[in-house]
């Protein structure tokens, strides 16, 4: 499925590798949906022609001794409990339960307010520079303690985030303000940022381009603004990418962070 890139029922070109199982899944649900739908339609006026007004004809309320049939109703369970057992309890592990090592993946911090997303890459050192309220300004959105050593080699960016393609990608979330929702439509999958908690979400893209993030949670008058884009690029040109605004950064050390990038 979407191995022409093409949208998949009305939904934009899958880009992550789980996405084409959730693809699958509402297929599957669609198509069986109209054909009970279709079923019924045909049984319905089956009944309307066969038990149709006629001269003399007489409603009969009961019917004793004879059982409605458990058949349909049973297959419709047995259908809803397989969908649920083989397709809904795994993904929704393998989305939401199951996060890749992170060893294997590139962890990215996101800082959502109203409206934009803040992004934090820890850089070479592997490790995240320290957060906190009081350091939040114009410049540094994300509070980021300057004074950190493990802050030196971070970067950060405001709506743009940059992945490589074919690597699992991490991002720990929280918000400063109220409830946002970090979606990628292209991705197939969302999750809640919540103030005063962290949040997680996990993708691995699988085909390079420009996906457009949105907020899927009403979170105020600029909610339809609150919109921003993710760039899946080789490892090539996401380390070259990395490497320069690293550079632009430490030449412009001491004053604003590079943003917008
Ligand atoms: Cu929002």
């Amino acid at each position: 499925m979407n191995s022409d890139g093409g949208y998949t029922i009305g939904l934009p070109p899958v880009a992550t590798t789980y996405g084409g199982d959730i693809d699958a899944l509402m297929m599957l649900l669609h198509v069986v949906m109209v054909a009970m739908f279709v079923i019924w339609g045909v049984y319905l006026a089956y009944c309307l022609f066969k038990y149709r007004a006629t001269e003399g004809g007489k409603a009969t309320y009961h019917q004793a001794g004879e059982k409605a049939s458990f058949i349909p109703d049973g297959i419709i369970l047995a259908f809803e409990v397989w969908l649920i057992l083989a397709f809904g309890i795994p993904l929704w592990a393998e989305l939401k339960q199951e996060t890749p090592p992170v060893a294997d993946s590139l962890e990215i911090h996101m800082v959502a307010e109203q409206f934009a997303w803040n992004f934090q890459y820890a850089g070479p050192d592997g490790k995240f520079g320290r957060r906190d309220t009081k350091f939040i300004s114009a410049s540094n959105p994300m509070g980021i303690d300057d004074d950190d050593p493990a802050s030196a080699d971070d970067v950060t960016t405001i709506n743009n985030l940059y992945v490589p393609v074919d690597k699992p990608f991490i991002l720990r979330m929280t918000s400063k303000d109220v409830i946002h929702d970090f979606q990628v439509t292209n991705f197939r999958n969302k999750q809640d940022v919540v103030p005063g908690m962290m949040t997680t979400l996990w993708f691995e893209p699988n085909r390079t381009g420009k996906y457009e993030i949105g907020c899927a949670q009403l979170c105020g008058l600029g909610h339809t603004k609150m919109v921003g884009n993710v760039f899946v690029k080789s490892q090539e040109e996401y380390d070259e990418w990395f490497k320069e605004e690293l550079e632009y950064k430490l030449a412009d050390a001491g004053t604003a962070p590079s943003s917008n990038s």
